[in-house]
């Protein structure tokens, strides 16, 4: 059968860097509140409970010193397939997605494989706040504050065989709750894979909270992984089924589009997208374009793990 699968559609207005260029939602902010909030009333699909209370994190500042995204930006525009390919239409379609119960099946090559309820990974591990910094290949950015546990610790509790390589994640598949999955565009469930030091370095985050509550449908709840040096598609939603292998596991955009999205997909602003240009990105909030930042700013902390490859490659 030939792939009938359709690649990211991404607006001109997304990637052209120009600065006359005003997206809807910077419109709305530029306008000013009142107006915004009548706007965004009108035709945004209800916030979540979480909104309405006030919100600690809200001046919080990543490593670089740039400030997190509003609670708001970050539960209205987002990419999650599953429900739509329209970033503003997620919130609306994800309300009814049952998070309980849930189930993280962990196994594959390793020692103790075990499936964990959702509520013994917010209680056994430690949970810690994280800032990171989240860049779509589509050139958009946010500053996200989640909080969460680090997969290592994950990983090493189930204890890796030394066959181990790879580490494969698996979204839920329930096509009655998420109307996208009955799309024949694209090859569900979304899966997506890491190398294991990538999945063991300190970074590599499972982001079960968001602003200090508990993390919302749209992203990615009960439990998502957080890759903050590479594109957000990496950063798979939603997580059932964690496998570790001894060989690179397809990912979904890959299998899609291989020329375009890599294995590796590490933010690099050297090497376009086919269709686009890397080298800057849109942080939503903001009106002029900045610098898209190797590695996504976390190069000091990652780069070595890619010694020896040749990064102006796209893999
Ligand atoms: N299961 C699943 N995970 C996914 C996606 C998706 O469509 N389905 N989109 C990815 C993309 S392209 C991005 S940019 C981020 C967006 O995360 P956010 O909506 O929390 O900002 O989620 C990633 N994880
Ligand atoms: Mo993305």
């Amino acid at each position: 059968m030939t792939h009938l699968y359709k690649s990211i559609p991404v607006r001109s207005s997304e990637i052209t860097p120009k600065h006359e260029y005003f997206s809807r939602r910077d419109f709305i902010k530029a306008t000013g509140l009142i107006a915004g909030s009548m706007a965004l009333a009108a035709c945004a699909p209800a916030m979540p409970a979480a909104a309405a209370k006030p919100l600690p994190t809200s001046d919080a500042k990543d490593d670089k010193g740039d400030t997190v995204n509003t609670f708001e930006d970050i539960t209205n525009y987002n990419n999650y397939y599953e429900f739509t390919t329209d970033k503003q239409g997620v919130a609306g379609l994800a309300k009814d997605f049952k998070l309980s119960p849930w189930t993280v099946e962990v196994g594959g090559l390793v020692k103790k494989p075990k499936t964990f309820g959702i509520e013994d990974l917010t209680k056994k591990f430690t949970q810690e706040e994280r800032i990171y910094r989240l860049r779509c290949v589509e050139a958009w950015s946010m500053v996200i504050p989640w909080s969460g546990f680090t997969l290592a610790s994950l990983l090493k509790m189930v204890e890796p065989t030394s066959a181990a390589k790879y580490v494969r994640f698996e979204t839920v598949y329930r096509p009655e709750e998420m109307p996208g999955q009955k799309s024949p565009f694209y090859p569900w469930p979304y899966q997506e894979g890491l190398r294991l030091d990538e999945a063991m370095n300190d970074l590599t985050f499972l982001a079960t909270g968001l602003y200090g509550e508990p993390n919302v449908a749209q992203n990615g709840a009960p439990i998502r992984l957080v890759v903050p040096w590479k594109y957000g598609f990496k950063s798979i939603k939603s997580i059932v089924k964690i496998e570790l292998v001894a060989k690179e596991p397809a990912t979904m955009w890959k299998s899609i589009a291989a020329n375009e999205y890599g294995f590796y997909a590490n933010v690099n602003p050297a090497v376009d997208h086919p269709r686009w240009s890397q080298s800057t990105e849109r942080r939503i909030g903001e009106f002029s374009r900045r610098s898209t930042l190797p590695f996504n700013g976390y190069g000091e902390q990652v780069a070595h793990l890619y010694k020896g490859m040749n990064l102006s490659k796209n893999y």
